[in-house]
């Protein structure tokens, strides 16, 4: 059985959305976003003590690049990867990382707004740096759809997905109407069943209470 650990609205949601559109069987565990992830038995599956990790074929897979490299690889008949040899697999090894490149900004901004519990320990300079940082993830984005209605010329992939979500929680920090084909696109990819089935069920504890969070003055 393949086994995801899994925290809503967190980077393990692009496991999650990547299971649902391989359409294989899974089971989730949902863990709470707290210390419980420094637990021995957590750390057990990811020393590092964070989500994702993947239970499969025997062993366990942490980082979600490297999840999804994986998954495309050992469920190749969903498209969703592109395979070495095959002419789009560089572009898609650099969309599919590329996730982490807007995932850090977004988490160093959950850490300032969400994460401090004390208005003393946020920095107005990090919020206002970390969004404007942001805002340059996304012209690269913006300028790759050129012409494209996904990352890849050969249609939706997991590079889709990765960037994807990184983009579901980095909207919380840096608007992306003004970019107008990446706020297409994100629209197109986020309607799919896979990522309505990843989002938080009703009633669960979020992450992100508010829609957005401006940049702190300062
Ligand atoms: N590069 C890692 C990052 C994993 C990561 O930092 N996940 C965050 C959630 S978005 C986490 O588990 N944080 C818990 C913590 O830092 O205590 C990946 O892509 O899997």
């Amino acid at each position: 059985m393949i086994r995801l650990h899994h925290c809503h609205q967190t980077r393990s949601m692009r496991s999650l959305w990547l299971l649902h559109e391989l359409g294989v069987e899974f089971e989730v565990v949902c863990h709470a976003f707290d210390k419980s992830l420094r637990s021995p038995e957590y750390l057990a599956l990811n020393p590092a003590g964070r989500v994702p990790a993947l239970e499969i074929d025997g062993r366990v897979i942490w980082e979600t690049g490297a999840i999804t490299e994986y998954l495309c690889e050992r469920f190749p008949g969903a498209g969703l990867g592109r395979a070495p040899g095959e002419a789009e697999r560089v572009d898609w090894l650099i969309w599919v990382h590329f996730a982490e490149t807007v995932s850090q900004h977004a988490a160093a901004l959950t850490q300032q707004h969400v994460a401090l519990y004390d208005d003393s320990m946020r920095s107005p300079v990090v919020t206002q740096l970390e969004a404007r940082r942001l805002e340059k993830c996304y012209g690269a984005i913006e300028g790759r759809l050129q012409g494209r209605e996904y990352l890849l010329e050969g249609g939706f992939s997991a590079a889709d997905i990765g960037v994807g979500q990184a983009l579901y929680m980095s909207r919380h920090f840096a608007r992306i109407e003004p970019f107008g084909r990446l706020a297409e696109w994100y629209g197109r990819i986020t309607g799919r069943p896979g990522l309505k089935a990843s989002l938080p069920p009703e009633g669960a504890a979020l992450l992100y209470r508010r829609d957005f969070f401006e940049p702190l003055e300062g």
